[in-house]
């Protein structure tokens, strides 16, 4: 990993943690196991890969990264409570998140499922505790992140997942799996940094066009790597796209052409960030080279 990407993520990474930390209920507030589990599974590590692009987003656009800290860790607390749904076994079954076992293997299905619900709710606490600015308010960000992790988005992404089990799919019916399940978050991560930032509408639509292609990608990859990569550099168990028989960009396209298309979309993501100056795009190219050649 280039130096710079390094410095960029650890400085996102240390701000975010210490203000989840301050935000989240302590683990011996009652009721005392509901908040150890928020808590195991939110500081299990992860990539902390939307409030990075969160703060970024808002840097660029001429904010300090405060004005989208809590922002940013609402969008890792919501995608804290869908990877707990995610794995419980009425969904993914699996046994391994963040390297560690997941939320029910450790606290029970119950309390996994209401760990989740509990980040969920959260995380709109925290959005709510967002600056207002000339152009957005709190109504602005509460519903733009609604609007990503709703019915139609997020979870109806899942919804499509589950309903498309055991049949081969279009890659049109793929694409719309994950444009719900991972593009809308990453896409919200880029549209409330800005939106935190005062964006103007112009701005607002490169960050919209860069998150729609790097979502994607991102997908994309992480479908590539379930098949080249280990559970221990993924942190999560692998391979089982493919022993599920669950349909994937390589599954359907190979992996050469996935890689490709991964790569496409990366560059169309990059040009579309030309609104901004050459250093307001820097860290977000830099961020979008970390995501196409990552390992994990
Ligand atoms: C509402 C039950 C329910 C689920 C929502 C989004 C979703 C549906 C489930 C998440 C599980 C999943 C595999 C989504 C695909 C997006 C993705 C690759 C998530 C993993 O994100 P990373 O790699 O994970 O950023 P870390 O652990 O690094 O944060």
């Amino acid at each position: 990993m280039p130096r710079d990407i390094k410095t960029l993520i650890l400085e996102s990474v240390t701000l975010v943690e210490a203000r989840l930390d301050a935000l989240l209920p302590n683990e011996d507030i009652s009721p005392s196991t509901l908040h150890k589990a928020m808590r195991y599974s939110i500081f299990a590590g992860g990539k902390r890969i939307r409030p990075l692009l969160c703060l970024e987003a808002a840097k660029a656009c001429g904010a300090t990264p405060e004005a989208a800290l809590n922002a940013a860790c609402a969008l890792e607390t919501l995608h804290t409570y869908t990877l707990i749904h995610d794995d419980l076994p009425s969904m993914d079954n699996d046994d391994l998140r963040r390297g560690r076992p997941t939320s029910h293997k450790v606290y029970g299905e119950g309390i996994a499922i209401l760990a989740g619900d509990a980040l969920l709710t959260e995380a709109f606490a925290m959005l709510a505790q967002s600056p207002s600015n000339e152009r957005y308010n709190v109504g602005n960000y509460v519903r733009e992140l609604a609007h990503q992790t709703g019915s139609k988005k997020l979870v109806g992404g899942q919804v499509l997942d589950l309903e498309g089990e055991g049949r081969e799919l279009s890659l049109d019916e793929l694409r719309a799996i994950h444009n719900g399940k991972t593009t809308a978050l990453i896409l919200a991560s880029l549209r409330l940094g800005g939106m935190c930032a005062n964006c103007s509408s112009e701005q607002l639509k490169s960050l919209s066009d860069f998150g729609n292609n790097l979502g994607l990608a991102f997908q994309i990859i992480d479908d590539i790597l379930d098949i080249t990569s280990t559970p221990e550099m993924m942190g999560k168990s692998i391979g089982k796209d493919e022993k599920v028989q669950k349909a994937t960009y390589p599954a359907i396209v190979g992996l050469d052409q996935a890689r490709s298309e991964a790569r496409e979309l990366t560059a169309a993501a990059r040009a579309s960030l030309n609104v901004f100056s050459a250093k307001r795009q820097e860290n977000l190219l830099a961020i979008s080279d970390y995501l196409l050649n990552r390992n994990y």
